[in-house]
């Protein structure tokens, strides 16, 4: 297996591990990644992902051997394989948090821009390096990437190729943390912990309401917004917590539904 998965209490962690190539996705790195997140989606005790990678990459991109000798059409279907895995990541009705341990070049970063949140540590590395290797980023580089930073940004990365440090990726906001690296998997879980605690409706209905509106005009978003909120008074979650809320009491937990 190319990729190890584990669930503590809600938490599930997929950590890609082919160490020896720096975690590069290959078609079977791509498809350990894509059942292991299948498994965190079906799994309904599972509220929080959190992806990484072993060793010293989180991935350091597509695999370059596998590519090299690609035809267009091969290349464009290896492209479409991890593009739908990248697309069902990020389309999972649960949080997923990327813990970015090293380098997350090309495909790396693709991966990383597909999660929800980012976290890095110290020694991480950003980039889309393809440019360099003749070719254009193709598991969603130019379409996430200036969706995430803004064009300008994003196009001086594609085009100079140029690598960035963990520093660099928060001040432009790539990441939303950088933590040490000996301190990325508990941030990680602590943060996951933190979201698994609150109401997994009203969570899973936020993501959808934000991934749905950052793909349209923002009165359409808006009605996303409003029907997600709305939704949200028919659950037993949301009752309870404003009634304990009223009562000056506090809820132990929510039931999720
Ligand atoms: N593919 C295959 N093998 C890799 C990759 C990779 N992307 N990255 C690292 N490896 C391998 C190395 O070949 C090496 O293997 P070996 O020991 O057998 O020689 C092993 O991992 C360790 O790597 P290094 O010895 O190179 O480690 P260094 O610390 O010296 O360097 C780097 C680390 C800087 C990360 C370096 O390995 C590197 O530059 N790697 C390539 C990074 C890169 O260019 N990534 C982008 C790839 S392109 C891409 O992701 C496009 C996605 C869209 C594709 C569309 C499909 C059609």
């Amino acid at each position: 297996m190319n990729v190890s998965y584990e669930v503590k209490e809600h938490v599930a962690v997929l950590t890609i591990n082919r160490p020896e190539a720096l975690n590069a996705l290959n078609t079977a790195v791509l498809q350990d990644l894509s059942l292991a997140a299948a498994q965190a989606e079906a799994d309904s005790d599972v509220y929080v992902l959190v992806i990484t990678g072993s060793g010293r990459a989180f991935v350091a991109g597509a695999d370059i051997v596998q590519m090299k000798d690609l035809n267009a059409v091969e290349a464009k279907s290896f492209a479409e394989v991890a593009n739908n895995i990248f697309s069902k990541i990020e389309g999972m009705s649960k949080p997923v948090i990327a813990a970015v341990n090293g380098y997350a070049l090309g495909g790396g970063c693709e991966l990383a821009m597909a999660c929800d949140i980012r976290i890095a540590g110290a020694k991480a590395k950003f980039g889309q390096p393809e440019v360099g290797l003749g070719i254009t980023p193709g598991f969603g580089g130019t379409q996430r990437l200036p969706r995430i930073v803004g064009s300008s940004k994003a196009k001086e990365l594609i085009f100079t190729a140029e690598t960035i440090n963990a520093e660099e990726a928060l001040r432009i906001g790539l990441v939303s943390k950088v933590v040490a690296d000996d301190e990325l998997m508990s941030t990680a879980m602590e943060m996951a912990n933190k979201i698994a605690k609150n109401a997994q409706i009203a969570v899973r209905q936020s993501k959808d309401a934000i991934n749905k509106g950052m793909q349209c005009d923002i009165n359409t978003g808006l009605a996303y917004e409003t029907q997600a909120f709305s939704l949200c008074f028919s659950t037993e979650d949301q009752k309870d917590a404003m009634t304990a809320y009223v009562n000056k009491s506090k809820l132990s937990e929510f039931k999720n539904r």
